[in-house]
């Protein structure tokens, strides 16, 4: 067997080559979502399926956000129907425990939901964080965002981000909701006020955050446990219904403002 390679300096070359490409799609597109947990996997898959141009940016090298953890390290997530239709649709098995309950493996939901948004064509990069938005006004809007290697903040260097300009950015950061918090505070003139997650109430949870998953001003969305940091509701642990449903939920409100534009 002969296995082909190449020298050192081809191997680079090709790389950098493909990745700029790349880039210089990336910096303007329709629509980029912060954050690869199972929110934003989600909606990245719909409304790549819908023919938008979709960026995923995450900060870690991985996909999967809190999926990977299941309960305390229990390799299983809980979610309840409809959404239990969103992870067969990528083929994910489910174990039915009853009331319209399933049981998932924690390691092949997040490979799944990876391989489904990716193969719907939207473009994942990872290692990269969002640190800022970019805002207009008259209207006042958000017009995309600031970026920066994760590898750079760890470090501590100051280096300068680079911008990417989008249609529309939707904060699926988690429990943090990074995106909307940063905008909140530094475009003049907004008035966002984050209310920060309460304390457990799953069944609770579960209905209000798909309920308030949407826009926060013009061109900026919320979706996932970010919904809840934003609008002040309670936590609800490995149960992960409300998760895929708010992605798909967001992905919905997106779409429909964006074709009325
Ligand atoms: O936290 P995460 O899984 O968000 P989610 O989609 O789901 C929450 C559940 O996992 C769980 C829960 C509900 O059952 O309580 O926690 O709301 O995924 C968020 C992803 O965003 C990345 C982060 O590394 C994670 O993978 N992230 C966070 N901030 C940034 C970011 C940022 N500023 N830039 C890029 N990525």
């Amino acid at each position: 067997m002969i296995v082909r390679s190449l020298p050192e300096d081809e191997i680079t070359k090709i790389i950098v080559e493909h990745a700029c490409k790349d880039w210089i799609k990336i910096s303007r597109t329709d629509i980029i979502i912060v954050g690869a947990g199972p929110s934003g996997m989600t909606a990245a898959r719909y409304l790549a399926k819908k023919g938008f141009e979709v960026v995923l940016f995450e900060r870690r090298l991985s996909f999967g956000g809190g999926i990977g953890g299941g309960g305390m390290l229990f390799h299983k997530v809980v979610l309840g129907e409809p959404a239990d239709q969103i992870l067969r649709e990528v083929g994910c098995k489910l174990t039915p425990v009853g009331n319209g309950i399933y049981v998932a493996d924690a390691a092949e939901m997040l490979a799944k939901l990876a391989s489904g948004a990716i193969d719907a064509g939207a473009k994942v990069i990872l290692g990269v964080s969002v640190d800022d938005v970019i805002f207009r006004e008259n209207p006042l809007r958000v017009e995309g965002v600031s970026i920066q290697w994760s590898a750079v903040q760890i470090a501590g260097l100051h280096v300068d981000p680079m911008f990417v300009r989008s249609r529309a950015v939707i904060d699926a950061t988690g429990h943090d909701a990074e995106v909307v918090t940063v905008a909140s505070k530094k475009i003049p003139d907004v008035s966002i006020t984050l209310m920060g997650e309460k304390s457990a109430y799953s069944e609770l949870s579960e209905q209000l955050v798909v309920e308030k998953t949407g826009k926060v001003i013009e061109g900026l969305y919320v979706a996932g446990m970010a919904v809840a940091a934003v609008y002040g509701l309670p936590r609800m642990g490995p149960i992960f219904g409300s998760m895929l449903l708010s992605g798909r939920r967001v992905a919905e409100i997106v779409e429909k403002d964006l074709r009325e534009r």
